[in-house]
């Protein structure tokens, strides 16, 4: 297998085990699979199986006997007779959907604990969806345990109803904010014949439970817009069914104008019977071609795409539009909350971009159908490397929602500078946001237990593109993965996520794998030490987004400033005398943010305008922690691609250079931005660095 192969098949089973006594330990399990089931070729069922036995195949070499009766999903991994003997509990206990149990039993006769043998494994599924999860899970701890199985009861079920991934794919074969080659769906406004690549996808998304993608840019221009229409409904079927395989329901962008561009009508006012029955002919006719397809996502009213506030309506006139139309059929509209003006006037102190999409939808609370989500960005501004949690999430107790991330690196190195999210993705939900009490966390929120929804959980921006190693940046496979596993358990740790993506991509226990956690764990901090500082975001050249430009957004129409002038820095977003975002707060966090004593260091500046000698809680003042945190930023970088050469030996070649030259990559760009950002303010502000570095006055 070639390095670049290895690449591909990501965090999935890939290289044969060399320890001839690990394959023993695990052996009594690999030789016998009894899979009891109703089989379909084309379902998660059939997917179960054929991961299971490709799974084992590639990691030891053995080929299982394989014996289907009918029955609900169970796999026996051993022998059924001793399987038998399992105890009645764990056998018929009632399972979610899409819950797994799974059983190990070790051989207990020999005593042999140097080389202790498993004697059978018992999987139920509460669907074959359930299964299939289960079976990701049996593979992921083979990969993991290097020492052979242990003998466990493990019992599962996803926190999140939804765990959805969003394309920003484009027909054209092109990817908005993509970092890592072309679309693998997609290729000069045409949808591609399946393929391994897509198939690809599939199992990866599936192995770590996500069960929803859109696989169109929520910009919908011309050519997507006609993925509604009977010419690709066909095509569009077609790739449903390959996500269908996996367990995944497929949904797709919509344009809110197309009853202009595909029905000739001369409105899509959300209350004119004409637009109304032109959706209701239009679902029809999508659900005819494709009965399973999850619903539609929707940008509607921002950044110049079209939506209600057109004809004078608002968002939930909009969304219940779509939604009366889907529901005959059980889908959903996901209606995305990204609503802000893009036209803003740099002059004008008193809109502030943060308060956009609580103030345009706080108070439409009630008002959306039941098969209507509001998919809300993180943060108030746009996935920046460090923002506040969205004051709207939770902030409509009826009103479903989920919360989007971005697994695209975005503003957060795209993938060129390693950026491991998850411990970000962890702090947003873990936030409280005691909207129902202590305990109102967005974690508990978006799994549905705070607020009555019928319909929760999280969506993500996708990373992927057609670069052999799906990513661009071999390492930012993880935030994948990651993103993954949080969904399915937003309480599993940081370093339990990293150590597994390491461990399965670069080998248990291997020199490599330890320090690419490591690494892993510290990059977001590092990150974040060389970029824009303290929560004040942007400072990045317009419409790229990579490269360090401090006025690059200051004077223009995005409403995305920092405010600097000869003696202070940050937006006053308070109440007392800024644009009051503050407020939108509930009084816990409210009262936190408010006070520049009190607002946590990494957010000062998001939330306040400080001199340059204010003193945070660090000890340090405004501009001092500037200086230090970019020279060490970049000091940081400079000592990983150290200790990675280092590992020259314990990496294949090719993998061992990809990540060395993107590492270099970093290095200069961490430097750049340390010397603009650094003189930038030295320029400003006229205080010298305490340590006297070099700075360019
Ligand atoms: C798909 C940001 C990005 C846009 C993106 C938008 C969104 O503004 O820069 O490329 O558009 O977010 O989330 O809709």
């Amino acid at each position: 297998m070639t390095s670049s192969s290895r690449g591909s098949a990501a965090w999935l089973p890939a290289d044969r085990w060399q320890d001839p006594e690990r394959i023993e330990r695990w052996r009594p399990l690999l030789e016998r699979i009894e899979a009891r089931m109703e089989l379909r070729p084309e379902g998660p069922g059939a997917s179960a199986l054929q991961e299971l036995v490709g799974g084992i195949k590639m990691l030891t070499g053995l080929s299982p006997s394989l014996t289907l009766k009918a029955g609900s999903p169970l796999l026996i991994l051993g022998s059924p007779e001793s399987a038998a003997r399992s105890s009645g509990e764990w056998n018929t206990l009632p399972l979610a959907e899409e819950a797994y149990v799974l059983r190990i039993k070790m051989a207990d006769e020999d005593g042999n604990q140097a080389c202790p043998k498993a004697e059978y494994a018992i999987l139920r599924g509460g669907s074959e969806r359930g299964l299939l999860y289960g079976v990701f899970a049996l593979l992921r701890l083979m990969g993991t345990q290097p020492h052979g199985p242990r003998e466990s009861d493990i019992a599962e079920a996803p926190r999140n109803p939804l765990r959805m991934i969003d394309q920003w794919d484009n027909m054209d074969g092109s990817v908005e904010r993509g970092y890592s080659g072309g679309s693998i769906f997609y290729r000069d406004n045409r949808i591609l014949p399946e393929s391994d690549r897509i198939i690809g996808y599939a199992r990866l998304l599936a192995s770590v439970g996500i069960n929803a993608i859109s696989v169109n840019n929520v910009n919908v221009h011309r050519e997507e817009t006609k993925l509604i229409t009977s010419s690709l409904l066909p095509d569009v079927k077609r790739l449903s069914d390959i996500f269908g395989r996996y367990g995944i329901r497929m949904f797709l962008s919509a344009n809110y104008a197309a009853p202009l561009e595909l029905g000739g009508l001369d409105t899509a006012d959300p209350l004119n019977e004409d637009v109304k029955q032109w959706w209701r002919r239009k679902a029809e006719e999508i659900y005819a071609a494709v009965p399973e397809l999850g619903g539609f996502v929707v940008k509607a009213d921002s950044e110049n795409r079209p939506g209600p506030f057109t004809y004078g309506r608002d968002h939930a006139d909009g969304a219940n539009l779509l939604a009366d139309a889907l529901a005959p059929y059980g889908g959903t509209v996901m209606w995305r909350c990204f609503v802000y003006d893009c036209h803003q006037d740099w002059r004008d102190r008193s809109t502030d971009r943060a308060r956009a999409a609580y103030d345009h939808f706080r108070d439409l609370d009630g008002r959306f159908r039941d098969n209507v989500i509001l998919q809300i960005k993180n943060g108030p501004m746009d996935f920046q490397v460090r923002e506040p949690v969205s004051p709207l999430f939770g902030a409509m107790p009826q009103t479903n929602q989920v919360m989007e991330f971005q697994i695209a690196q975005e503003y957060t190195g795209q993938q060129r500078d390693v950026c491991f999210l998850v411990p970000q993705w962890k702090k947003s939900l873990d936030f409280d946001t005691f909207l129902n009490g202590a305990g109102s966390t967005v974690k508990q929120i978006a799994a549905g237990k705070v607020h009555p929804f019928t319909r929760s959980g999280v969506a993500a921006v996708s990373n992927i593109g057609d670069d052999d190693n799906w990513t661009g940046h071999h390492l930012a496979q993880a935030n994948l993965f990651g993103f993954g596993r949080l969904a399915w358990n937003p309480d599993l740790e940081s370093d339990v996520i990293a150590a597994e993506w390491s461990a399965l991509t670069f080998g248990v226990d291997t020199p490599a794998a330890k320090f690419v956690e490591e690494l892993l764990l510290e990059s977001w901090p590092v990150y974040e030490s060389y970029t824009a500082p303290l929560g004040v975001g942007w400072m990045v050249q317009p419409h790229y987004h990579y490269a360090v430009d401090v006025d690059g957004y200051e004077y223009s129409k995005w409403g995305t400033y920092h405010f600097a002038d000869r003696t202070g820095i940050g937006v006053d977003r308070t109440m007392a005398t800024g644009t009051g975002y503050v407020g939108q707060y509930a009084a816990e966090n409210r009262d936190i943010y408010e006070s520049p004593a009190e607002c946590p260091d990494e957010l000062l500046l998001f939330f306040h305008h400080v001199p340059y000698t204010h003193v945070l809680k660090s000890g340090k003042t405004v501009i001092q922690h500037i200086y230090d945190s970019r020279f060490e930023g970049a000091e940081k970088v400079e000592r990983w691609i150290a200790r990675w050469r280092e590992l020259e030996s314990e990496a294949d070649h090719e993998r061992f250079l990809h990540i060395l030259r993107r590492l270099e990559g970093q290095a200069e760009n961490a430097k750049q931005w340390r010397d603009v950002v650094n003189t930038y303010f030295y320029r400003k502000s006229g205080i010298p660095d305490e340590r006297e570095r070099m700075l360019y006055a």
